[in-house]
């Protein structure tokens, strides 16, 4: 919609930044729309902060209200309303992107390749003929414009016992790395109106 996702609120500081910059009904990322009650952020970001106004979210229209606003004349407090309504918007855009999506032994990765990768953006690797995938092969690329580390590996089809528990060792141990070198979220805030 914007070059970015509608935005999600993380924090009390981040609710009240956007509340306080502009006096306005706005859309926010948060929406039911998968799972009826089940409220998750539309750029991947997991539910660590809530603010619902008082009695929301009701679903109070049989329609259904899968998307929520923040009503500034209310704190900033959110209610779910339906998905239809012309109201403005505040979108987040990632400011750090991925480079090429890290090498996996005979494996490829589906797609066009390219350059420059969203952060939140997923790709999936398939293994070259006479290999069998293992394990999960989607990664995604998170904020701080690092990769996930790998953890599909592709085995012979014919079987070698060596081969595989060295692999799996590896990547366990590294993507043990990985999470201890996870980066803070950098954003930008863009508004629109
Ligand atoms: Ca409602």
């Amino acid at each position: 919609m914007c070059g970015g996702h509608l935005i999600s609120v993380m924090t009390p500081e981040e609710q009240d930044y956007i509340n306080d910059k502009y006096k306005e009904y706005q859309w926010i990322g948060l929406n039911d729309r998968t799972i009826e009650g089940d409220f998750h952020w539309s750029d991947g970001n997991p539910l660590l902060y809530e603010n619902w106004n008082k009695a929301q979210p009701d679903s109070y229209f049989l329609s259904g209200e899968d998307c929520a606003v923040m009503v500034w004349h209310d704190g900033g407090q959110w209610s779910d309303v339906p998905c239809n309504y012309h109201l403005s918007y505040t979108c987040k855009k990632g400011v750090t992107s991925c480079g090429e999506p890290p090498r996996v032994l005979h494996a490829q990765v589906y797609g066009k390749k390219r350059l420059r990768y969203e952060t939140n953006s997923r790709v999936r690797y398939y293994c070259e003929e006479g290999f069998v995938q293992k394990l999960n092969p989607v990664i995604k690329c998170l904020p701080g414009g690092k990769w996930e580390e790998p953890l599909t590996i592709c085995m012979p089809t014919r079987k070698s016992e060596h081969f595989v528990t060295s692999e799996t060792n590896q990547h366990e141990e590294a993507a043990g790395a990985a999470a201890k070198k996870a980066s803070p979220l950098s954003w930008d805030i863009k508004w629109s109106f």
